[in-house]
């Protein structure tokens, strides 16, 4: 279902302007509105900004206002309305009447870049769900056309009308699609099972759409995802190994980029998607630093990531495109304002080493440094703890191996039955019975620091 996307197509996009209104204003939400039609194939051809005290409930903008706008779209040859937010049901079929051309929101906008982007099946489906979602209650009779290309497979009951047979066909086709996603939510659920089997930590780019994190995510494993200058170029996540020097390796998964009012039919049929950001160990949270509104941008991605219920995990958070800044002062005053933040460009590669040793540092202060006895007749275990842990001393001896090794979160509790007591004080130890990384001669994580949870801003201020 795909609503604009003819180049030449010309669009008027309608914002209103309430008193007392909160950032962003209608200006800047109109901008991103106009990126939102380029991103979806129409041509911007004018604004149109209404002051008003309420949204009026029948045409949004007033009967008066949207009259006027006809005259002048008849005028310009202006193909489609858009406006800023999402219409009611009513409004949309009053608006329609009014101009009598095709009038569009800002969710069905995001909802068609969605569609023209959506290449997997998995993608098809999560969008064709929102899409319907959205229209099962603006159905009307005018939509009877639905049931003209379902060509008479559920032929109408006795009493029903046309219109209950296509709320009937779209609910069925909905609980279809739920049924398919399940499916793809437990065969995503496996694929990630086996990752931790092999239980490198997952790391999750998030940020705002544009951001780069597909430019980024290419950089660092060497891939070559679709990098666009587009809003919501990524659909899909991609998982690839990533290297961080020794022996460490954690898996980087590029996922859809979030956006101020992402319409929450999307969210929750993108749930099987996002559940990638869900599972991440560590959250890497680009930001356009080139961007006038950086720290806008940083609240509204962490407002969705409160909607994924995901504010808890560690964050580390990246201003990205930093080659495009003139001079430093912005930067200096961000990394200031932001402890444990770091600058980078994925452009030009400035910065990458420095992510990297951070994130190593990371995924170190995850583990712990335990004192072990394997049985000789062990060495797979040997061997893995050489592939996945730090060993710092191995010593063999009739009664068994004597490792003393940095262990990852992942493979403490495999390994717990050869831990051996700490020897010296109990303070030495945490609660899991492992040194925590710092002590006992081990550096200090710089984690400790530059790590906050996603939302705790007291620390990343
Ligand atoms: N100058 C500069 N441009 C960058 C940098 N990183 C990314 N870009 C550009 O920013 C645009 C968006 O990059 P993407 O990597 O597609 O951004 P994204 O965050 O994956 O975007 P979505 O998938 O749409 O959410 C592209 O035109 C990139 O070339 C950078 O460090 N410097
Ligand atoms: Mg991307």
């Amino acid at each position: 279902m795909r609503t604009l996307g003819h180049p030449a197509e010309k669009a008027l996009l309608v914002g209103i302007e309430l008193p007392n209104q909160q950032e962003p204003g209608v200006t800047e939400s109109l901008e991103e509105l106009g990126e939102l039609a380029r991103s979806a194939g129409a041509a911007v051809a004018s604004h149109a900004v209404q002051r008003l005290q309420t949204p009026t409930a029948p045409f949004y903008i007033g009967r008066g206002k949207a009259e006027e706008l006809s005259e002048r779209c008849q005028e310009g040859g202006i193909h489609s309305v858009i406006f800023d937010d999402e219409l009611t049901p009513a409004q949309s079929r009053n608006l329609s009447n009014v101009f009598s051309r095709k009038v569009l929101d800002r969710t069905q906008l995001i909802l068609d870049i969605f569609a023209q982007r959506a290449k997997t099946r998995e993608g098809k489906i999560q969008i064709e769900l929102a899409q319907l979602l959205y229209l099962l209650p603006r159905l009307t009779r005018l939509w009877s056309h639905l049931s003209r290309q379902t060509g008479g497979i559920g032929t109408r009951g006795p009493g029903e009308t046309q219109l209950e047979v296509d709320r009937r066909r779209v609910q069925q086709r909905i609980a279809r699609l739920h049924r398919d996603l399940e499916a793809v939510r437990r065969s995503r659920a496996v694929q990630r099972e086996g990752r931790h089997r092999c239980s490198w930590p997952t790391l999750c780019l998030v940020g705002y759409t544009n951001s780069g994190k597909s430019t980024l995510f290419n950089r660092l494993t060497q891939s070559e995802v679709l990098v666009e200058d587009k809003l919501f170029a990524t659909l899909d996540p991609t998982i690839r190994l990533l290297q961080l020097g020794g022996k460490q390796r954690a898996f980087l998964a590029d996922t859809v980029g979030f956006i101020r009012k992402l319409p929450h039919d999307l969210i929750d049929s993108f749930r099987a998607t996002l559940e990638e950001v869900k599972e991440a160990d560590l959250l890497i949270h680009l930001v356009d630093v080139s961007d006038p509104k950086v720290e806008e941008r940083i609240a509204d991605v962490r407002r969705v990531l409160e909607e994924l219920d995901v504010l808890g995990k560690p964050s580390l958070l990246v201003w990205n495109k930093i080659d495009r800044l003139h001079g430093p002062a912005l930067l200096h005053r961000l990394l200031q304002r932001y402890p444990g933040s770091i600058g980078i460009s994925a452009w030009d590669g400035s910065g990458i080493e420095e992510l990297l040793s951070r994130i190593g540092s990371w995924s170190r202060g995850r583990a712990l440094l335990f004192r072990l006895r394997l049985p000789v007749e062990r060495g797979d275990l040997l061997a893995r703890l050489h592939r996945e842990g730090e060993p710092v001393e191995v010593r063999y001896r009739p009664d068994g191996i004597y490792v003393h090794a940095w262990i990852p979160a992942f493979l403490q509790a495999s390994l717990a039955p050869f831990i051996l007591p700490e020897r010296g004080s109990a303070d030495s130890r945490d609660a899991s019975g492992g040194t925590t990384a710092g002590e006992d001669g081990g550096e200090r994580p710089e984690w400790a620091e530059g790590f906050g949870a996603a939302g705790d801003s007291s620390r990343n201020r």
